[in-house]
């Protein structure tokens, strides 16, 4: 009987030193800064600040085809800028969204953004001149330009 109390005791005991290992180590878990600020990192220009603001905005809702009949996919969906200046992307949607080089039908490996997290932003700096047409890889329906003087 009393080897019985003392073994479940024992039990206890371990049990909550282990609730007690778990729970601290959660809360450390949590205090720690989120890799996902540095996931892009490998792209040069892109910026993992939060911004709200930028040069190109993807607003909400246009992961659902209808944004391109009043041209409000990316907007402005045509920037100009001089050669040696960037532009920055918003992704102010609540899906993931692209900046990539080309047309979906004729994509360009010239830049491209990845998947966008909401509230990420992506610059880039045009160094040359021309025309950059630019799509969502997700978002067949969404196109911009950007026009480089
Ligand atoms: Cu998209």
């Amino acid at each position: 009987m009393i080897k019985k109390i003392v073994a479940s005791s024992i039990i206890g005991i371990v049990i909550i030193i282990s609730l007690a290992v778990a729970f601290s180590t959660e809360l450390e878990l949590e205090s720690e800064p989120s890799p996902e600020s540095t996931s892009h990192s490998m792209q040069g220009d892109f910026e993992s600040d939060v911004m709200t603001g930028g040069d190109v905005v993807m607003p909400t809702k246009v992961s659902r085809p209808g944004c391109e009949e009043t041209d409000r996919c990316y907007i402005p969906s045509v920037v100009s800028i001089s050669a040696g200046e960037s532009v920055t992307w918003v992704n102010e949607d609540s899906a993931f969204h692209s900046v990539t080089s080309g047309f979906y039908d004729a994509p360009i490996d010239l830049f491209d953004s990845g998947h966008m997290d909401p509230f990420d932003s992506y610059t880039l700096t045009f160094d040359e001149s021309g025309n950059y047409d630019y799509f969502c890889t997700l978002h067949p329906w969404m196109q911009g330009k950007v026009i480089v003087e």
